[in-house]
């Protein structure tokens, strides 16, 4: 008997811990009081516990637990420590000088709320009032009491739970923060008066373990950092004199993304995780810079998505990397964080380029993107990988950056339950590094996130920018989709309504025929829902195109004659854009080479050649509908497909020719037939667009149909008879340019338009 017991003792020894078989973690003394956790591989070896907290708290003392080989969770659960959800806190806001905190509190707790009161004879600046925050933060600003003291810069105060060194506010001197207890310092130790009466750096913040970035606070910082390294602001001499805008910064650009995917067990927090990463490099793709890209999703196994040699081999495009990156799907990943992998795999894709371009490597600037806990539990610390890269970067092998501080911008985003800042504020380089640590939320939506990044009204030259998704299913969201879609309404003799598009910050393209001779701008008005309400904007004139004369071919038998059905509005006053309001691209300009990624010596015939390449070319254009527009999809029948489709327009009202290209000349494209939508009256005037990397660019504008099938409007299906005719932009250039593209006047800027051939 006794024999047995052991033999069956040995076995399960054996099967526990041989490797072949696994046993399971134990399910005693996990709960959490106040909240609860998920598993993501149930009792099993490797699978990682989450616990989760109501809002305004954390849980502690655990945040993660792991379960190990030997079927013991790490950490392990404390009896006398029972895990539960603790209120979250804020740093200790006494630490304010010459003035009064009340309520005074041993501890802040979110939900709280302080005043704040300065002696007399002292000023107060920042916020009189703060709340502490769910996520660990106090609302508003720094509270400073400060007095003039005729120093060069002010008073920079002492953020809450910390303490400061240095009291002299004169130039070249500095100050130096610390954290008190168990918090750690994010934001610049050190800052320096400067002469222009600033202090350099971030104002330091304390955080603790639980203490978040809002996603609004890293699209603010984020993105005016990568602005910084994706463009230069330069001044501009257009009709606003003194402007400057921001253009690309010369030389390469390479941008190396890694993304920790040892948490993300489930389908769809991976899917959200590419998703970050898509809107992000769309987002980049609107700066007109074209990075070539490395991105990396790792565990303790490293999987490269985008190869950035296939960048240099001319491999890769920048849709191609957005398909990999949409079809990458992994089976079976290893568990556990390796860094030090991913930094690797940048160090050699660093070589390789810098052995490729030899002397030109100095030209090029790095970015690296890293997502991660930072808990590096496999291949050791990425620190010395990370300084033979800042090495070879600064060309310098002492490390020193010199002047080359800024060729290299290293953002490290501290994400998932437990972040391990420690080992990941070490990993941040660049100009005002400071800046280039956030922790996110575990649930922080990444994508609208990076999303916010651009400041869309410091960015102009960026024609057909927009959204691909709408977030709020409203005709505000719409408008973000469609930010270059106007309603032109006609109230005169015959009132009328049409469509149109902005194509620059002053002009709205229509159609000719939406006017009648006796119209006078005044009767124009053009609607614009901006986000805010619906927006009428005043109309300065408007211009046909010369040679649009309806009757032209009466006695050919064409009752009404649409060649040139092309017109332009001037607005009284340039429209701000925004993601709500800003042009669509138009054919033959120099932003849409640039939207289209043609070198800049290209001209109108190769866009033309890249847009309408195909037999049946995929377009689309919109109609009104409730909430403000719906999009129909129709194919542009070109080349042989062509004659077939213009015939059907002998069968229109009003048409008795024979020839059909009396009526439709070759300055329309023909859709409709088979599986196209059909335009409806309305619609008149709409741009026929397309989108390119998600830039859009109107090729055509609606005109006239064979058949009248839809009065009403809305999505309509086209019979087999009926087509619809569109003029085609690239016909019309000598008139766009003669207005858009006039320099000799200095009413508004004017759009540059390339060369037709070369
Ligand atoms: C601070 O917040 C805690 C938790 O919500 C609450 O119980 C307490 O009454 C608050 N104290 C003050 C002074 O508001
Ligand atoms: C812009 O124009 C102003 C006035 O014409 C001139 O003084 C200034 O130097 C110009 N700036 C640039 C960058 O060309
Ligand atoms: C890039 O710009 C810098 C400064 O703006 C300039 O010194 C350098 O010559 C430029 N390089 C190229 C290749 O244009
Ligand atoms: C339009 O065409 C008709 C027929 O050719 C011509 O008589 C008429 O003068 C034209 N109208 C304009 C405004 O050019
Ligand atoms: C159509 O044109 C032909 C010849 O040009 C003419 O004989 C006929 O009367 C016209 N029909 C109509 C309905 O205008
Ligand atoms: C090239 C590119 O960026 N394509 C994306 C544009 O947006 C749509 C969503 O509307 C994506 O499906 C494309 O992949």
């Amino acid at each position: 008997m006794k024999t047995s017991v052991l033999w069956s003792l040995l076995l399960f020894l054996l099967l526990c811990t041989g490797g072949e078989v696994e046993c399971d973690c134990r399910e005693d003394g996990l709960l959490i009081q106040g909240g609860e956790y998920t598993l993501t591989n149930g009792f099993q070896t490797g699978s990682l516990l989450v616990y989760q907290c109501p809002k305004n708290f954390y849980p502690y003392p655990a945040t993660v637990r792991v379960c190990n080989p030997n079927n013991q969770w790490n950490p392990v659960p404390k009896r006398f420590s029972p895990q539960r959800c603790k209120h979250v806190e804020c740093p200790d806001p006494n630490v304010l000088e010459n003035g009064n905190v009340s309520p005074p509190l041993a501890r802040y707790l979110a939900g709280n709320t302080t005043t704040f009161e300065c002696y007399s004879g002292y000023t107060l600046r920042g916020s009189a009032s703060r709340t502490c925050l769910s996520n660990g933060k106090w609302s508003g600003s720094t509270t400073i009491c400060s007095r003039d003291s005729g120093d060069t810069c002010p008073d920079p105060g002492v953020p809450p739970g910390a303490s400061r060194r240095g009291n002299s506010f004169d130039v070249g001197y500095d100050v130096t923060y610390s954290c008190n207890g168990n918090l750690f310092l994010v934001g610049s130790k050190v800052r320096v008066c400067q002469e222009s009466g600033q202090w350099t750096g971030r104002e330091p913040a304390c955080y603790s373990k639980f203490t978040y970035d809002t996603s609004q606070e890293v699209s603010e910082a984020f993105g005016s950092s990568i602005r910084e390294s994706l463009t230069t602001l330069q001044s501009t001499n257009d009709t606003q004199s003194g402007r400057k805008i921001r253009i690309s910064k010369n030389g390469t650009l390479n941008i190396y993304i890694a993304l920790d995917i040892s948490e993300s067990i489930e389908e769809e927090h991976f899917n959200r995780a590419k998703q970050a990463i898509i809107t992000l490099i769309n987002k980049i793709s609107g700066f007109s810079v074209s990075p070539n890209y490395e991105i990396l999703f790792f565990s303790s196994d490293v999987y490269e998505v985008a190869n950035i040699i296939d960048f240099y081999e001319k491999k890769a495009t920048l849709a191609s990397v957005i398909k990999d990156l949409e079809d990458f799907k992994i089976g079976d990943k290893s568990t556990g964080t390796d860094v030090n992998a991913a930094l690797k795999k940048f160090e050699d894709r660093m070589a390789w380029i810098e052995e490729q371009e030899k002397e030109k490597f100095r030209e090029h600037r790095h970015v690296f993107l890293l997502f991660t806990d930072g808990a590096y539990n496999m291949g050791g610390s990425p620190l010395p990988t990370l300084a033979r890269i800042k090495n070879r970067v600064y060309m310098s092998p002492t490390g020193d950056p010199g002047s080359r501080l800024d060729y290299l911008e290293s953002y490290v985003f501290g994400i998932g339950a437990d972040i391990f800042d420690d080992d990941l504020r070490p990993l941040t380089a660049g100009t005002e590094e400071e800046k280039h640590y956030f922790r996110l939320e575990k649930d922080t939506n990444l994508a609208e996130t990076f999303d916010n990044i651009i400041d869309e009204n410091e960015v102009i030259g960026l024609c057909g920018l927009h959204r691909t998704y709408d977030l709020t299913g409203d005709s505000v969201g719409k408008r973000t989709v469609y930010p270059w879609v106007v309603f032109v309404n006609i109230q005169g003799d015959s009132p009328k309504k049409c469509l149109g598009s902005l194509v620059s910050l002053e002009f709205v393209l229509t159609a000719a025929h939406c006017f009648i001779f006796s119209d006078e701008p005044k009767d124009v008005r053009i609607e614009i829902e901006d986000g805010k309400g619906s927006k009428d904007k005043k109309v300065k004139t408007f211009m046909l195109h010369p040679n649009y004369n309806v009757t032209a071919r009466e006695n050919q038998g064409v009752d009404e004659f649409y060649d040139y059905d092309v017109a332009l509005i001037q607005l009284q006053e340039a429209i701000e854009p925004s993601i709500h309001a800003r042009p669509i691209c138009i054919p033959c300009t120099q932003e849409t080479n640039d939207a289209l990624r043609l070198p800049p010596s290209s001209t109108c015939k190769d866009q033309e050649e890249l847009l309408l390449k195909n037999q049946r070319e995929r377009l689309s254009f919109l109609t009104r509908t409730h909430p403000l527009v719906g999009e129909k999809d129709v194919y542009a029948k070109l080349g042989d497909n062509r004659d077939l489709c213009i015939k059907k327009a002998l069968k229109a009202k009003g048409i008795n020719a024979t020839d059909p290209k009396i009526a439709v000349t070759d300055n329309f494209l023909c859709t409709g037939g088979d599986r196209d939508h059909i335009a409806c009256t309305g619609d008149s005037g709409g741009a026929v667009f397309k989108n390119y990397e998600n830039r859009t660019i109107q090729i055509a504008l609606v005109s006239w149909g064979s058949q009248e099938i839809c009065t009403g409007g809305g999505i309509r299906d086209s019979t087999p008879e009926s087509r619809d005719f569109h003029i085609n932009l690239f016909k019309m250039i000598p008139f766009l340019k003669s207005i858009l593209g006039n320099d000799a006047q200095d009413d508004y800027a004017p759009l540059k338009f390339i060369k037709t051939f070369h």
